[in-house]
């Protein structure tokens, strides 16, 4: 089986932790590193929680720090669904890993301008990293073979009514990323607000037995209350796994190909994907957007990559 080549670039988080999980050892990617972003939290904590994920399930990825800070905005964080840590929840072992000493946007750099143009970037927060990588090295634009993407909706949001988290945490490196040009899927909350992990989820999980099923039922445990007391969902979304299912198994999804330009205006809808679903301003597709997922084939696929692990 021909892998597809990633790099995730996260902000560890719950979400962002499963789908680490899940694309850790899947048979049909080749994970070639982390990039971390400040956005869940500040960027010390994503990165720790990132080293955390990797150690524990024994997975010899490596992992590059990136920015600090938004490109423009003031910094915002989510720790009203991710805790002080930002990942709360489980409890880890001393690390030993270390991070990369390069910096994750000139690893971005160099790896991409090296390549055959087969690499898929696969943001699941703040686009920070991947806007100034764009900036820094226009060059790396059509080296860079495609965008899966969580963040934005085109319904409502969930930072603000208009805005979701990761567009909002930068929306002005979100513009950059959407205005590119390069290949770009959006799986916006519209899609991953699908995903609620139940507890009977959760359970399932854990009873395969290992190292990953129980600590993906820490993880989910923490968010089930969690998104309870911020959204009064009956479990937390999963919102990033799926960029990682979509690229192993897209045809459990359904999308439009649509415009989508993300308002960097400070007003109330500042952050929001503008996304014309209707087509009505006839400008081109910039974008495929998810909208619905088969939800039964998506937990199986996250069951059996759990059960991957020893
Ligand atoms: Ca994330």
């Amino acid at each position: 089986m021909k892998k597809t080549k990633i790099i995730i670039d996260c902000d560890p988080g719950h979400d962002d932790a499963i789908a680490i999980m899940v694309a850790g050892n899947h048979p049909a990617i080749d994970l070639l590193a982390l990039t971390t972003v400040a956005g869940n939290q500040t960027l010390n904590k994503t990165t720790v929680n990132a080293l955390h994920v990797c150690e524990h399930l024994e997975l010899e990825i490596p992992v590059y720090e990136g920015m600090s800070l938004p490109l423009v905005r003031e910094q915002v964080v989510a720790d009203n669904v991710h805790g002080e840590s930002g990942l709360d929840g489980p409890v880890f072992e001393p690390l030993h890993t270390k991070i990369q000493s390069q910096h994750a946007v000139n690893y971005l750099i160099e790896t991409l301008l090296a390549s055959d143009g087969d690499i898929t970037l696969v943001p699941i927060g703040p686009l920070t990293n991947i806007a100034t990588a764009m900036r820094m090295e226009p060059q790396i634009l059509p080296k860079i073979q495609e965008i899966v993407l969580m963040g934005g909706a085109y319904g409502t949001g969930n930072f603000t009514p208009s805005a979701e988290f990761n567009i909002f945490a930068d929306p002005e490196a979100a513009s950059i990323v959407f205005q590119s040009g390069v290949k770009l899927t959006m799986m916006g909350l519209d899609l991953t607000n699908q995903t609620i992990c139940t507890p009977d989820i959760i359970e399932r999980m854990e009873s395969i037995g290992n190292k990953a099923g129980s600590l993906f039922a820490d993880i989910m445990r923490f968010t089930l209350n969690s998104q309870k007391v911020a959204f009064g969902l009956d479990g937390g979304p999963v919102h990033d796994v799926t960029c990682i299912a979509y690229l192993v198994a897209p045809e459990l999804f359904t999308t439009q190909e649509m415009n989508v330009v993300v308002d960097i205006n400070r007003g109330p809808c500042y952050g929001r994907t503008v996304c014309d679903t209707i087509n009505c301003l006839k400008q081109p597709a910039n974008c495929t957007v998810g909208t619905g997922i088969d939800l039964p084939r998506f937990w199986d696929l996250v069951a059996e990559a759990v059960a991957r692990y020893n």
